[in-house]
């Protein structure tokens, strides 16, 4: 599926011969999700499937750079409004190249924010307002989206919402998109939760329970780890990212007699994608479960 997506954006791009209409394209029918209907479609912005809480619930405290592309109206969540929002923007884009034949510059929520009453006068145009935008599907009420009360961005549970969401970005985009379009974005993102260094985030696992990805691996292993430390996931600072992972795992296999991929249970790990190797200069230990700054132990 992606792959066919991919190949018909490029012929799309090729025949339109604007690399912003690749950009726009993404923007209108994956992030915009073509509208409320489709929120659950892979790569949308929309909360009902993502993020690993209930349904209508979003996460909280996401990192920064998602907040800068992914935000669009600015309330410091991502969700169904903000697909709502980037779907409306990005169907009034595509009305102006039909009457210019141009397409408005590549924007980010903040880009956006800023500049959305000027973009309304250059065009002619009325780009809807992001402060306070909500979106209004058919029957529902308004509302504004919810973040989630049980789990945070910040917390190690709240780590899988993140790498799940951003695994459906770069299989649906591809890290080339972001590359090319949102290179500060890609260099931050990769950095922090790129956990095997191969310059995409894959949070897979098969139907046989098998963890495919390596950071769905990544992912197990930290999160049954501290369970098997005593820590409770959803309020326990997550501090490991891609940057010190080699000395989590250094640290990890010192303080536990079970080989690593038996922490995890219910699920497969054909084998373990990472080879840990002693870091540069030892993390100390005890507390050194982290590497670095550790949280306190219950
Ligand atoms: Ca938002
Ligand atoms: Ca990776």
């Amino acid at each position: 599926m992606p792959k066919s997506f991919l190949r018909f954006i490029k012929e799309e791009e090729q025949q339109q011969g604007d690399p912003l209409f690749g950009w726009w394209f993404r923007a209108k029918n994956t992030w915009g999700g073509d509208s409320s209907n489709n929120n659950t479609l892979t790569g949308a912005l929309g909360g009902v499937q993502t993020w690993g809480g209930a349904p209508y619930t979003n996460l909280p405290n996401l990192p920064q750079p998602m907040l800068d592309l992914y935000d669009w109206n600015g309330d410091g969540i991502v969700g169904d409004n903000d697909q709502e929002l980037i779907f409306q923007i990005s169907e009034i884009a595509f009305q102006i190249y039909e009457q210019t034949g141009e397409f408005p510059p590549i924007m980010t929520p903040a880009d956006y924010q800023q500049n959305w009453e000027y973009y309304s006068e250059l065009y002619g145009v009325d780009f809807p307002d992001p402060n306070g935008f909500i979106e209004n599907p058919g029957s529902n009420a308004p509302r504004a989206d919810e973040p989630n009360d049980f789990l945070s961005g910040t917390s190690i549970a709240g780590l899988r919402g993140i790498l799940e969401f951003m695994s459906g970005q770069f299989t649906v985009f591809g890290a080339e998109f972001f590359q090319e379009y949102h290179p500060e974005f890609y260099e931050q993102i990769i950095a922090l939760y790129d956990y095997d260094g191969d310059g995409t985030i894959d949070f897979t696992v098969n139907q046989d329970n098998e963890i495919t990805g390596a950071e769905s691996a990544a992912f197990f292993l930290i999160y049954y780890y501290y369970i098997s430390r005593g820590f409770n996931p959803l309020d326990t600072e997550n501090t490991v990212t891609a940057e010190n992972y080699n000395d989590f795992l250094y640290n990890a296999t010192r303080l536990t007699d079970t080989p690593l991929q038996d922490l995890i249970p219910g699920y497969i790990l054909p084998g373990l994608p990472f080879r840990p190797t002693p870091p540069d200069q030892p993390p100390e230990s005890p507390g050194g479960d982290f590497g670095g700054s550790a949280p306190i132990r219950p």
